[in-house]
């Protein structure tokens, strides 16, 4: 590594400093992009490079954020005023309630942020639901944001759709913006990590489930090539040869009642490498998983099992 990271140990990488203060990454550039909680420098390759001093301010924010206090308001203030927020806390923690109230009032975040979509959403504002998602990236981790809120929030919408108490131009706007929010909290990949193609396969136009399997895959040390929806075992076989991906991920969350989705996978599975695993999840998967079951099929009960997948293959 030919730049300022190797040569000089008080300057950290961002993977270094979300290992130290317990952070995400991405939280980590949300506040530095939103609120400039700390501005690091830049190597000589363009990557984020930051001091023990950021690391401190990092850990001082966490700890401030975690007794409940918003990021927007603490953001700027220095090391001292940050240490003595964090004294006074504390000091108050057995007399006063107002840090156990104002850390229930955090734990709430997702509820009120899904509330505020939901309205958002019924009012087709689609500021409102942009805000509403981007507060949520600041304050929530990836992993969180989509769990408590936009799992819930899509689950929400499909009945509410379902029950006709929302239109289908509500639910577009919705899907739009989240399909948007979700790419952008894919980040981007390491080039030089293993591959991973992901995609859903013909016949399935929903591609949120992709998107969320996309970022969890990224978070998991993986370099994704994300494909869209809907795309035939042809095409899939094809785009693994081409980028030399070592594994492929589908989402399937239609369950549909033709036979198209069977042929799919298994045509998919004559055409890759056996070796090749294919990772099959979402909502449909679960009534699916015996019809879809072919060699080297791994069906995840959840991202966090297919991270855990992802990390025992990438070694
Ligand atoms: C948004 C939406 C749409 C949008 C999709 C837009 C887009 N760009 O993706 C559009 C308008 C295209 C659409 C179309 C249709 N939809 Co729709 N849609 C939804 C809605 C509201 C959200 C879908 C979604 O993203 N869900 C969130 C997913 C990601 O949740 P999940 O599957 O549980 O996934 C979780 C895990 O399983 C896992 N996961 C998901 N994928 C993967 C992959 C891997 C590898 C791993 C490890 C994990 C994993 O991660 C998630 C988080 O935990 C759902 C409601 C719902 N309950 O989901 C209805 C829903 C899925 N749709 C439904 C229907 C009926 C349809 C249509 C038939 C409507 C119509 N008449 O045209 C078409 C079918 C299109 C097709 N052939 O695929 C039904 C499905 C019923 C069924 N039989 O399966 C639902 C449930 C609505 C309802 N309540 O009835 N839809």
């Amino acid at each position: 590594m030919n730049d300022s990271l190797a040569k000089n140990p008080s300057l950290h990488p961002i993977r270094v400093v979300a290992m130290r203060t317990g952070i995400p990454q991405d939280l980590i550039r949300a506040w530095e992009r939103r609120y400039q909680a700390v501005v690091p420098e830049r190597s000589e390759t363009g990557r984020r490079v930051y001091t023990d001093q950021d690391v401190e301010r990092l850990k001082l924010l966490k700890r401030v954020v975690g007794a409940g206090r918003r990021i927007s308001d603490v953001a700027d203030l220095d090391i001292g005023t940050l240490k003595t927020l964090i004294a006074q806390d504390m000091s108050e923690q057995d007399a006063a309630k107002p840090t156990v109230v104002a850390m229930g009032a955090a734990e709430d975040r997702p509820a009120q942020l899904l509330a505020q979509s939901l309205l958002a959403i019924e009012n087709l504002d689609r500021q409102q639901l942009e805000k509403a998602l981007a507060d949520a990236a600041v304050e929530l981790s990836a992993p969180h944001m989509r769990q408590q809120l936009i799992v819930p929030l899509l689950y929400t919408i499909g009945e509410r759709w379902r029950d006709g108490s929302l239109r289908i131009v509500q639910e577009h706007m919705a899907s739009a913006i989240v399909r948007s929010t979700l790419s952008t909290m894919m980040g981007r990949s390491d080039q030089r990590a293993p591959k991973i193609l992901i995609t859903t396969p013909a016949g399935q136009h929903h591609e949120l489930g992709a998107l969320m399997a996309a970022a969890a895959a990224v978070e998991a040390g993986w370099n994704v090539e994300y494909l869209g929806p809907d795309l035939p075992a042809e095409e899939i076989a094809a785009g693994v040869r081409h980028v030399g991906a070592q594994a492929v991920a589908l989402s399937v969350v239609y369950r549909d009642k033709d036979l198209t989705l069977q042929a799919e996978i298994q045509k998919l599975r004559s055409y890759l490498d056996p070796d090749i695993p294919i990772f099959i999840g979402g909502r449909a998967v679960m009534s699916l998983s015996e019809a879809l079951a072919v060699d080297g099929a791994v069906f995840p009960r959840d991202m966090s099992e297919f991270q855990d997948h992802l990390a025992s293959l990438g070694r």
